[in-house]
């Protein structure tokens, strides 16, 4: 699916998705999930091709032919299978979708999601250009968006804040390094703090939580984690040692529902506030996250804007829409609340394989 502009950040551009999607068909009824990598290992080591391998030979395998009495049981059963978190959420996260038609529930109120209402924000990405950049922001801003995310690297930091503050001097903002900085830039990220940010995400490396909460002793602006947080555990320890203060959370990222609920728990039951991450999605794991974004401790605006953002024409009825003031409606019938468009996928289709 060829995104509606390129999305780029400190480890490169993206112009086109590829992705990998899982349909589960279970006693009559169809569920679906996304497995939501980026298309090169340079987020996480999960690519389309190691999710397909890895669903192939493991996760379906032991998933077809049992009898399931919820799909909050696979997490367990994928357990032997160590990391490919975004492959193990994309067939779990279908189950869920199945088991909220089961049962007659929108899928948020499933998984205990209290919102009837969401808060969005965006997430821009490096520009061509400042001048880019801050159209982008006026433009988002004058669609209603609640929060706007910019990214960063080295370079692309400090002088396009000063930018940003002296045009938009009290927008909620936000800034992403993707762990484009070391502990040797601490001098530079200290520099960051007088931009009032409502946090700086993942600045040091993707698998370091010990650097971070060095990092986080020098700051006053709140670090958020992406990248290092694949687990409640994860966390745990993150928030042991003040790694950071508030979590981004993301369905793939953390392994699927299960997962993505108990971390949501442990960070409410120690005041850490916590949002839903995107990855570029299509409706499918938009949907997944808009039913996220329902539970309580998602206190912040999320990086889930409307489909038209990314896509001319999105793969599900109606496309993901952004209200005037900065929100999605949770939707209210049974299971993903949103109808996959197999005829819209058909000619986007590059390959499929049927298990049974
Ligand atoms: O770090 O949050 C990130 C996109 C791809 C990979 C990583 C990230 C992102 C985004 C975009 O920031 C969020 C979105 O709009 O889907
Ligand atoms: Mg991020």
């Amino acid at each position: 699916m060829p995104l509606v502009h390129f999305f780029e950040t400190s480890f490169g551009r993206t112009t086109e998705r590829r992705i990998v999607l899982v349909q589960v068909m279970a006693e009559g009824l169809t569920g679906w999930g996304e497995v939501t990598c980026g298309e090169k290992p340079f987020y996480s080591y999960e690519t389309p091709e190691t999710a397909w391998h890895i669903l192939r030979d493991f996760l379906i395998p032991w998933t077809l032919h049992r009898k399931w009495e919820s799909a909050s049981e696979v997490a367990d059963c994928f357990r032997p299978v160590r990391g490919h978190n975004m492959a193990k959420a994309a067939l779990e996260n279908a189950l869920w979708d199945i088991e909220a038609q089961q049962k007659g529930l929108p899928l948020a109120q499933l998984v205990d999601g209290t919102r009837s209402e969401i808060p969005c924000g965006v997430s821009i990405g490096i520009q061509n250009s400042v001048e880019d950049l801050l159209a982008k922001i006026e433009k988002e801003c004058a669609a209603g968006y609640q929060r706007i995310k910019v990214k960063i690297k080295p370079g692309w930091d400090l002088e396009v804040m000063e930018r940003i503050r002296t045009k938009f001097s009290s927008l909620p903002l936000m800034a992403d390094a993707n762990s484009a900085y070391t502990l040797a830039d601490v001098e530079r990220l200290k520099r960051l703090d007088r931009f009032n940010l409502m946090m700086i995400e993942q600045p040091l490396g993707w698998d370091d939580l010990l650097d971070h909460a060095r990092l986080q002793s020098e700051l006053s602006t709140p670090i958020c984690l992406d990248e290092s947080i694949h687990s409640p555990d994860d966390a745990r320890k993150a928030i042991e040692i003040g790694a950071c203060r508030i979590i981004n959370i993301k369905l793939g990222r953390v392994g699927g529902f299960t997962s993505a609920k108990r971390l949501h728990d442990l960070c409410r039951a120690n005041g850490i506030p916590v949002w839903c991450g995107g990855m570029l999605e299509s409706g499918v794991g938009r949907a997944h996250n808009v039913a996220l974004s329902a539970l309580p401790g998602f206190t912040l605006p999320g990086d889930i804007s409307a489909s038209a953002r990314y896509w001319s024409r999105d793969i599900i009825d109606p496309e993901v829409e952004v209200t005037t003031h900065g929100t999605i409606r949770v939707p209210e019938t049974p299971g993903l609340g949103y109808t996959p468009n197999l005829a819209r996928m058909e000619p986007l289709t590059a390959r499929r394989e049927s298990f049974g």
